[in-house]
């Protein structure tokens, strides 16, 4: 491996200079006058119409997904996945508390980097959304026709799960590379931490996906080098079967504080041959390595969900099936790895680099072919940068993070120290176009901008940094998206629009494909939660010893039973909500004084639970939270909590 230390030094002590000043080199003296004239046209919906595009994007740190109409920038919906969400008790009612079950307990919290769409053939089919927690770690799938959270597997031997949840053309897979190498669940974890080399090691994890269920299974994992693995994307079209990696810290530095880290003059992208590895599976390849990971179904008919937890996973050593996985030279601790539509181009990103590498899969085929290795890492073959690479960008930008492609033969680079985008030709590796971003862009989006066949048309800028561009709000400003039309030669900004938490990457999906879809209400005689009252006749109170079940309905404009007696202090009690309506629209809340959950939001059709153990006797009212009707007010009762 080849090292160049003083003229990269040069490099990134210019870069490290202008991450610490915290401004963006290009910052403009007036931005409010970078827009384009016709903005206003371009990303107006009116009243009453609707957005051409849903826009799904991670959470970031609020450990929720949020979704957005485009061009718009109208909120629609913020789903809760990996954190509680008080205003629909996720996390808080009894059926959706094992959603968040982990090996580690309940875990309300995790941080949602990025999103991925199912596909069909390299096309997004609307069937389901995935989305990785970076820190228990775990992946969450949604189904797209409830817009709700429908599993949650965590993932074994990993930590910092960052690299995911990126899916196949056939949704054959979500992988999972693990950013920070640790010592695995199946070796003693309680080492030195600075015997780094020899026990930390990185894990990607393959997750099936069932075509006809969504349903995940971890099916096997790859044992990597102790590297960081970062990102990735699966091969399309002539590069199908196979996934990429980016990773980092190859140098294998366990501080930063002795600058032993991003010395590298390369680190590597990993290049991984799963339908090849597929065969060493089915030939009994790999080892079964005892670990423990929680899995969560949510069951659509019980209105609940399930944990399960698993006791072992399947490990492959990449040493002993090194012709399916490859290390491909990359400069300069890369970040993101993107594949153009035709599958033959992987555009790498240097953090610290000032070129884009643009590499080859059939080059990458030839080089595996005639060998063309230049050593070896771990036992896996190290192919030559000249023997893969198919050119560079050379003066893109600075601090090159991620890219997305649109259906003409052109890619949008997003660059964080230079806050800006850059449209390059990807045949002729020539940059054409370049727009600021205020400020600090991470991920980028052009619509379709991962599939075969990109819709092209916006690009979005998810920013790092907001400063100035909307009314501030205290020390904590909101985020910063900003819509930019992408139809012409030239890049022109549209639209600014805040977003929830820290969106890192976003998918986007014509709203026709799925907008006529979606679930109205759940059908109440296919109801099979065990405490469903289907009918105000079913609604009764049930003492069991100290555990008093409450099966309650809720219809316009009344709660039964409404005054409820006979609860003692001690008693765990369960209310049973059945929101027995069968009509789009209709949610009812519960509210009960005195209790330490959040409130209920049933939906049409529903059972959902809130339990309550009264920490003192009483008179306490409960009522329905959802303003529902005229007599919205009147949808509500009291319970009496009695001395023992
Ligand atoms: S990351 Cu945020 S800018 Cu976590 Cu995909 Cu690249
Ligand atoms: Cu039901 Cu308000």
């Amino acid at each position: 491996m080849e090292t160049q230390k003083k003229r990269t030094c040069l490099l990134i002590v210019s870069v490290m200079l202008l991450i610490a000043t915290g401004l963006p080199s290009c910052r403009p003296k007036s931005a409010t006058s970078a827009f384009s004239e016709d903005a206003a046209e371009k990303a107006y919906v009116a009243p009453g119409q609707y957005d051409e595009f849903y826009d799904f994007v991670s959470g970031g740190f609020s450990g929720q997904l949020a979704v957005y109409g485009l061009p718009s920038g109208r909120l629609l919906k913020v789903i809760p996945v990996f954190s509680v969400n008080g205003e629909n008790g996720w996390g808080f009612s009894e059926e959706t508390k094992p959603m968040l079950n982990t090996s580690n307990g309940f875990v309300p919290w995790d941080d949602s980097h990025h999103a991925d769409l199912s596909q069909t053939g390299g096309n997004y089919d609307g069937r389901w959304l995935f989305i990785n927690g970076n820190n228990t770690p775990r992946i969450a799938r949604i189904d797209l026709t409830t817009f709700k959270t429908a599993e949650i597997i965590e993932l074994p031997n990993s930590a910092g799960n960052h690299s995911s949840p990126f899916v196949t053309e056939n949704t054959e897979y979500v992988v999972a590379g693990t950013r920070f190498s640790v010592p695995p669940d199946y070796a003693d974890g309680d080492v030195p931490i600075n015997s780094y080399k020899e026990n930390f090691k990185g894990h990607i994890s393959f997750i099936q996906v069932d075509p006809a269920t969504g349903h995940m299974t971890l099916s096997f994992q790859l044992l990597v080098p102790g590297f960081n693995f970062d990102l990735s994307r699966a091969g399309k079209g002539k590069s199908h079967g196979w996934s990429f990696f980016s990773c980092y810290n190859t140098e294998q530095a366990h501080s930063l504080l002795e600058v032993n880290a991003s010395q590298n003059d390369k680190d590597f992208i990993l290049a991984v041959n799963w339908k090849k590895i597929e065969e060493y599976v089915k030939a009994g390849k790999g080892q079964k390595q005892p670990c423990s990971y929680v899995h969560n179904v949510w069951n659509e008919n019980r209105h609940a969900a399930t944990s399960e937890t698993m006791k072992e996973a399947l490990v492959l050593d990449t040493k002993e099936i090194n012709d399916a996985c490859y290390f491909i030279p990359c400069p300069k601790s890369p970040h993101g790895v993107d594949i153009d539509p035709s599958g033959e181009y992987i555009v790498g990103s240097g953090k610290l680099a000032a070129v884009i590498p643009v590499f080859s899969f059939d080059k990458i085929q030839k080089a595996i072919e005639d060998k063309a290795f230049d050593g070896q890492i771990e036992g896996v073959n190290v192919i030559k940068y000249e023997s893969a690479l198919y050119g560079e960008v050379k003066d893109s930008g600075l601090g090159a993070l991620h890219t997305e492609f649109d259906d003409s033969g052109n890619a949008y680079t997003s660059f964080f120290v230079s806050s800006e985008v850059v449209k390059w030709n990807i045949k002729e590796l020539k940059v054409l176009d370049r727009v600021p971003t205020y400020y600090s862009i991470g991920h980028l989006s052009v619509m379709g901008g991962n599939t075969v066949k990109p819709y092209g048309k916006y690009l979005v800028a998810y920013n790092k940094i907001t400063k100035d561009r909307f009314l501030p709000t205290g020390p904590e400003l909101t985020q910063s998206a900003q819509l930019y039309d992408i139809s012409g030669d030239k890049m022109k900004l549209i639209l600014d629009f805040p977003t929830v938490g820290e969106p890192h990457n976003a998918v986007a999906l014509p709203a026709d494909l799925i907008k006529d879809k979606q679930k109205q209400f759940y059908d109440l005689a296919e109801n099979q939660h065990p405490y469903a009252a289907k009918s105000e006749k079913e609604a009764k109170v049930v003492k069991e010893g100290n555990v008093v079940h409450i099966y309650m309905t809720a219809i316009r404009s009344h709660m039964a039973p409404d005054n409820i007696e006979g609860i003692t202090l001690g008693d765990t009690v369960y209310f049973h909500l059945t929101n027995i309506e069968q009509e789009w629209d209709i949610p009812h809340g519960l509210a009960v004084k005195g209790n330490t959950n959040a409130e209920l939001l049933v939906m049409p059709g529903e059972t959902q639970t809130l339990k309550w153990v009264p920490a003192k006797t009483g008179i306490f009212p409960f009522y329905c939270t959802d303003f529902c009707s005229a007599l919205h007010q009147e949808m509500q009762g009291y319970v009496r909590v009695s001395a023992k």
